[in-house]
């Protein structure tokens, strides 16, 4: 099946009851038994429903995977892959990443065990290098939040499986339409469907896609055990956001191009992070490992403080100042103030989120209008 008809289909049969050809919305916590242990298949919707189960269907299909498991968040789906793990483990993590994953290993995990070391991971020799013996786990983003830094996803792969631990690859930027790294060797994907999965901005949920049934099992386990699961409306919103989602993805990543090279060309800033530029560093693994680059944009204006940025927010009229993305809207987002507050100062200057670094979640509105808008903006600076 090619990418828009899968989009469409994926997960999607008419009900057997009544032919309704959406996906009904199982609003029900339980389900009656003809004898105890005696049903249809369903006992507590914690533990399955069939929205639900419409839903993981459909995820498994978009990244060609065995299995997918949905969440009630993105974090809970980053939460239930760590638990996978036992303390004294360690796990080797992309240094550009979302600052929620940053706090979670760090605050949740690293007290109860788990060690962590946060590398370059579009640097293979340098993650060779970090390898322990006790290394589990290899999780990158790619493209990374906020820098949009590509990783090299089938060389990582090997690299992981020669020293016995497993790829993880959070896919959330460049989604299942752009990217598919089980495809390419990653053992698990993680992705907040809160962002272009749902694609409009009403949604909070998480989903892991996998093959490796030993892995599945325990994660649903986990899902149940630990109860962090997504409600049947919001199932719901998401298969319907996937059926739009090669045709968003073109319009994100085409708006977005044009407005990383307006970006380019502007006096007041002074670096473009995009994969879809040719002054990107990994520009050609881009090309090779993403359909297209995606719909995220970041920048950095020449500013010395934050405060600086007033005028430019309160110029705006189209981008929307707020934190997530993969919405039809375009939002902006400041990351030390906002998305990555919760990485030390100190580590995010190293990293490049400066001050003067913005994040665009670039939409599907029309592209004339998002220029203009940064424009008008821009000149306020
Ligand atoms: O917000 P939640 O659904 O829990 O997903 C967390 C998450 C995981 N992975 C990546 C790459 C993410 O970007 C996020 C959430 N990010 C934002 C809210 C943001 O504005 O960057």
């Amino acid at each position: 099946m090619k990418w828009h008809t899968l989009a469409v289909h994926a997960g999607t049969e008419p009900d057997p009851l009544t032919g309704a050809v959406m996906t009904p919305v199982y609003f029900t916590s339980t389900y009656a038994q003809e004898a105890p242990g005696r049903h249809k298949g369903y006992e507590y919707s914690r533990t399955h429903n069939p929205t639900r189960t419409a839903l993981e269907m459909a995820l498994a299909q978009l990244e060609s995977a065995k299995y997918a498991l949905a969440f009630a968040s993105g974090l809970a789906a980053t939460d239930a892959v760590l638990r996978l793990l036992s303390p004294g483990d360690h796990v080797l993590v992309s240094r550009d990443l979302y600052g929620g994953t940053y706090r979670i290993m760090r605050r949740v995990f690293e007290p109860w065990g788990l060690q962590f070391d946060f590398v370059d991971t579009t640097n293979v020799a340098e993650v060779e290098a970090a390898f322990r013996p006790n290394t589990r786990l290899l999780w990158i983003e790619t493209p990374s939040n906020p820098l949009l830094h590509i990783s090299p996803i089938a060389a990582l792969a090997d690299l992981a499986h020669e020293r016995n631990a497993k790829l993880v690859v959070d896919n959330t930027f460049a989604t299942p339409y752009l990217q598919n790294p089980l495809e390419m060797g990653a053992d698990i994907v993680v992705h907040s469907a809160t962002k272009y999965l749902g694609g409009h901005s009403d949604v909070v949920m998480g989903a892991v896609m996998l093959n490796d049934e030993a892995a599945y099992t325990q994660l649903r386990f986990l899902q149940n055990a630990v109860g962090a699961v997504p409600g049947p409306m919001d199932c719901f919103l998401v298969l319907r956001g996937i059926k739009t989602l090669p045709l968003r993805m073109q319009k994100h990543s085409e708006n977005a191009q044009k407005i990383a090279e307006f970006l380019a060309t502007h006096p007041k800033v002074a670096k473009v992070y995009y994969p879809g530029l040719l002054t990107h560093p990994q520009y050609l693994l881009a090309k090779q490992q993403m359909r297209l680059p995606g719909g995220m944009v970041s920048f950095e204006v020449k500013v010395s403080s934050p405060e600086d940025m007033q005028p430019f927010w309160k110029a705006l009229r189209i981008f929307t100042l707020a934190e997530s993305l993969g919405g039809v809207e375009s939002l902006i987002n400041h990351p030390a103030l906002m998305t990555h507050a919760s990485i030390p100062e100190e580590e995010r200057l190293a990293l490049g989120i400066t001050p003067g670094l913005l994040r665009l979640s670039v939409g599907i509105e029309d592209a004339d209008d998002l220029i203009e808008d940064l424009r008008a903006a821009l000149l306020q600076l």
